[in-house]
This record gives structure tokens, sequence and C-alpha cells, in this order.
């Protein structure tokens, strides 16, 4: 299956895994770096050193193109912008911001550059920019979201730019992968249904929440602070509505979600954890390794577009 983002990352298949804060380390990326997608490591809010770290364990487990997500929202972005090149990393990705003025030190090092953005704006601003390629990344995704769905942003973004697309947010097995390439997006990125992979060294409690879940048990809390979160409802979710709809202010609301992905990613502390996950949770049914997964997601994919004179569309 190639693609513009194939092409562009010399990957065999146009699947890329989310950088996951907590999550997306460098088991998870090698493993799908291995299976043919782009693996990322989330720097998230990561001391630079261990995102240095985590780029060289990496390269031990795999000898094809990975990528590192710089989080802007985090105080030492610039450090591990750097960090990022004199390690020789291929493909960066950025989230939660605008990632305009690292934008100079990557390209000038080689480095391809993909902006997460969740409106046209942004995807024509990066682009302008000198961005490779963008994510479009809709509100049904895990975390951090923007508030435009990914079925109205991929189709406006693809519109909007030359560069190719890659959608993101609500996709999770082969028909959202066939509906992205049909929306116009080169590829997609996902972050749930890889955080069950076998490889994930997310606690066991967590895959199993995500496992469990039904199409509508996400929660947005933080909407009230300007970032809006995405993540199961728990224990956590309700107190933090609560507070929210009481008018709490920001500080009061930090206290709840201080360190909160990493008790419940690391310790299995679904309840009072932040269990961040898409909408596509309630359609991860299975633990399987990452190379299972993407031949499973490319095959029901190809299945899908190949159709036939005879094809009925539907099941
Ligand atoms: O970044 C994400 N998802 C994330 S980051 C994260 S860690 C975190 N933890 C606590 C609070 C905040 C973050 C968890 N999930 N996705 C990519 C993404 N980027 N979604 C939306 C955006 C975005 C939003 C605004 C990109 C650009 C943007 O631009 C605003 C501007 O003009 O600066």
């Amino acid at each position: 299956m190639k693609t513009e983002i194939t092409k562009l990352l010399g990957i065999q298949y146009p699947v890329i895994q989310g950088g996951m804060a907590w999550v997306a380390e460098h088991n998870l990326a090698a493993a799908v770096s291995n299976a043919g997608g782009l693996g990322i490591i989330g720097a998230a809010s990561a001391p630079p050193e261990i995102v240095r770290q985590e780029i060289r364990k990496c390269k031990e487990l795999t000898d094809k193109p990975f990528g590192v997500n710089v989080m802007l929202l985090n105080p030492n972005a610039e450090e591990v912008a750097k960090i990022v090149v004199e390690e020789g990393v291929r493909v960066v990705t950025t989230g939660a911001g605008n990632p305009s003025k690292y934008m100079e030190l990557w390209k000038n090092a080689g480095v391809k550059v993909i902006p997460v953005v969740a409106s046209v704006a942004m995807a024509k601003l990066m682009e302008r920019a000198g961005a490779d390629a963008v994510v479009a990344e809709g509100m049904e995704s895990g975390g951090h979201i923007g508030s435009a769905t990914t079925m109205t942003l991929v189709p406006q973004v693809a519109d909007a730019v030359q560069i190719p697309v890659i959608a993101a947010g609500g996709i999770g097995d082969g028909r959202g992968l066939a509906a992205a390439l049909l929306l116009g997006a080169d590829a997609v990125q996902m972050g749930t249904r890889f955080v069950v992979a076998s490889e994930s060294i997310v606690h066991d409690n967590y895959k199993q929440k995500i496992i469990k879940a039904k199409d509508i048990d996400s929660e947005i809390t933080g909407a009230s602070t300007g970032h809006p979160i995405r993540s199961l409802r728990n224990k956590m979710t309700r107190e933090y509505l609560k507070l929210e709809q009481s008018g709490a202010d920001f500080m009061e609301l930090e206290k709840l979600t201080l360190g909160s992905l990493r008790k419940a990613v690391m310790d299995g502390d679904v309840e009072y954890g932040t269990v961040m996950a898409g909408q596509i949770a309630g359609m991860v049914s299975k633990v399987q390794p990452c190379k299972d997964m993407i031949e499973e997601i490319v095959q029901e994919a190809d299945r899908l577009l190949s159709c036939q004179e005879d094809t009925v569309w539907g099941r």
C-alpha cells in the first residue's frame, strides 16, 4: 500500500503511531517501526536526557525509521528539539501548539517535520512554515484535543494544503484506514489501538479498561481551562467535571490531575488516574503484537478499497 507518506518516510504501510505521553516509549515505537509502520517516541514532559536515552534504546531495537513527538506545552521543548537533531532522528511530529520556531533547526538538519493540527488555519500555517506533512487530528482522539471531528477536518485540510495529510482521531481498524484514504488522507495515525499492543508497557489495568470500554465511555475534562483532554470515565473524571461545573479555579482542578496520567499508565490506578483514550476504545477488543495489528488493518483496508463491480457497500 503505497502513498505519498510511505514514500516520504520510507515505510511499508501508511500507519503511524501516536506520540502518547508515558505510553509511547522505545519498545512500542520500535515494534511499530519493525512492523512496517512509523513508531514514535512521545517526549511529552520527560526530562530531555531521558528522551535522548529513549532514542538510543529505540535505535538498538530497530534499523527502520522512527520519529519523536515534541509536545509543545513542555517547558523543556526547546532542549528536546535540539536533542532530536543531535541524535539524528529522521522524523518529528509536534503536538499541542505551534512549532514554527523550531522549523529552521529541523529543516536544516534534514528532519522531516509533521505537526499535528486541529484546524485548517493551522495546517496552512504549517505548510507555509515548511512542514513536510500534517497530521489532521479530530476530537475523537484521546488526550489533548481540538473541536473539529476527523470526518469534517480531514477533507477540509486535504483541500487546503498541497503537502500530504495524515488522519488521526477515531481510527482503529481497516475501515478507518480505508475511510481516511477516501477522505483525502495519505496515512493514518493511531493511538488508542496501539496502547493495548503486546509490546506496550502500559499497566494491564489500563489495557483492560480500554478493552472493556464502550462507545460513549469517554469524557472531555478541562474545557474550561483551555486544555480539553479526552479520557475514559472514572472517579477522577466524575470529580473533575463536578468541580468544573461548580466553577472551580484552575489550581483546584490541577490538583486533581497532577501526575494522574503516570498514575494510570505506570501504577494501574484506573479510577483516580487519567486514562487517556479516544472514542475508538469501544472497538478495541484484543491485545495483539503490533505486526499482527498493522497487517490486519492494512489487509482489511485493501479488501475494502479494491472493490469489484459487484461490490455491495456496507456489511
Ligand atoms: O498533543 C496532542 N495530544 C496530547 S498532548 C498530551 S500531554 C498533555 N497533558 C496534559 C495537558 C495537556 C497536554 C496529551 N495528549 N495532540 C495533538 C494536538 N495538537 N491536538 C490538538 C493540537 C493543537 C492544538 C492547538 C495543535 C496546535 C494548536 O495550535 C494552537 C496555537 O495556535 O498555538
